[in-house]
């Protein structure tokens, strides 16, 4: 299991890599906002953990492993940012609160309000109640 330090890393690397083609230590560390020599050491620890191959002048290429993990995480965090969007959470929040919680729930958790986020996506009028609920306990 991937520890939550180890869980951003894989995310991050992986949307680079989709978007880029390619996940550099600079553009990695540039993204989470840490020194690229913090990078270098977890991008080692990942290598040895078997998520990724990394050689030094060649660049970073994750393994299989190293997908698929990538994948789940970020379907996890863009999940929890549909969830708090359709509960009403102010956008200004949302990323912030995504990044507190996403590694402190357990992947029942994830998969359960999965199947909230498709009830409510599942008919306009659901969400509609529950903005009147809201409009009604703000009014209060
Ligand atoms: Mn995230």
């Amino acid at each position: 299991m991937p520890t939550p330090s180890m869980e951003d890393y894989l995310e991050r690397i992986y949307i680079l890599i989709e978007e880029k083609g390619y996940a550099r230590v600079s553009d990695i560390a540039e993204a989470l906002e840490v020194h690229p020599s913090s990078v270098t050491k977890m991008v080692q620890k990942l290598d040895k953990s078997d998520y990724l191959i990394y050689e030094r002048y060649r660049g970073l290429i994750l393994t299989a492993k190293g997908k698929k993990v990538g994948k789940r995480l970020v379907y996890r965090h863009e999940l929890l940012e549909d969830f708090l969007r359709l509960i009403g959470v102010d956008n200004t929040h949302i990323y912030r609160d995504v990044e507190g919680i996403e590694h402190h729930l357990s992947w029942d958790a994830i998969d359960r309000i999965g199947d909230l986020v498709q009830y409510f996506q599942e008919s306009e009028g659901r969400v509609k109640q529950l903005r009147e609920i809201q409009k009604r306990n703000e009014d209060h």
